[in-house]
């Protein structure tokens, strides 16, 4: 038997090393008792060795190394698995690894999830949600993206694309094991329409913020795929 945790945060990265420590302190400082396990797809520059240096003196601080860029869906997906079967952890959060997701609203997700909810949605969309220092032209995307898929997948949550959340274990063992897309923001929206209809979501306002550091790996290709992507999810 491995260790148990309450709530267990996993964060996919590929190419953070500037950025994961400032995402450790921030796990530290708003969810004391939590573990971290961080998904890594042997980033050129050096994450992993970060991370590994870092759970030498944190131990609630895991990683989880994969042989090549595998995609944020896929990175999920082993990861959920492994969080479950190594800690099994009442709730799985997820996050980015780039400070977008402020670590300083996981108490009120992973808080939604202990009153009774199976997913807490961080949400850009909902009254005191927003995105800051985004561009018309990002902001247009995000925006064009959320309606589009809402509308395709008949799906009442408001941000349908963000990878801000904290899941039930079951909920999460649900989402793990459905065969969901590897790739991009299409992963977060065909969890949603995975999920049994009976599952309780709620929102959880939140500011999206600049990424830290490091780029984001968002590409035109990326917003073809997520089209086409949704496009057979509605069918
Ligand atoms: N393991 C893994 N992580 C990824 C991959 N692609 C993106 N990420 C991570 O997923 C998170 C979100 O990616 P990001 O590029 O910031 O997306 P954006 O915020 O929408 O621009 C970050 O922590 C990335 O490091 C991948 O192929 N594998
Ligand atoms: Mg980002």
């Amino acid at each position: 038997m491995g260790d148990a945790y309450e709530v267990c945060v996993v964060v996919p990265t590929f190419n953070e090393a500037e950025n994961v420590r400032a995402l450790v302190e921030g796990v530290k400082a708003n969810l004391a008792g939590a573990a971290l396990l961080f998904v890594d797809d042997s980033s050129p520059d050096g994450t992993s060795e970060v991370i590994a240096e870092i759970a030498k003196s944190e131990p609630w601080v895991r990683l989880k190394s994969r042989a090549g860029k595998m995609g944020i869906g896929s990175a999920y997906q082993d990861g959920f698995r492994e969080a479950i079967a190594a800690l099994s952890p009442a709730i799985v959060v997820e996050m980015d690894a780039d400070l977008q997701h402020p670590p300083s609203v996981l108490p009120r997700l992973v808080g939604a999830v202990r009153a009774g909810a199976d997913v807490a949605v961080g949400s850009r969309y909902v009254p005191g949600g927003g995105a800051e220092g985004w561009g018309l032209w990002r902001r247009a995307v995000s925006r064009g993206a959320n309606a589009y898929a809402r509308a395709a997948l008949r799906l009442s949550v408001k941000d349908v694309t963000s990878g801000f959340r904290a899941y039930t274990r079951a909920a999460a063992e649900e989402v793990a094991t459905a065969g969901l897309p590897a790739r991009g923001f299409e992963f977060q929206v065909a969890a949603l329409k995975a999920l049994k209809t009976n599952t309780k979501t709620v929102e959880v306002p939140y500011t999206f913020t600049p990424r830290r550091s490091g780029k984001s790996k968002l590409g035109l290709g990326d917003m073809a795929r997520f089209f086409v992507a949704v496009l057979r999810l509605a069918f």
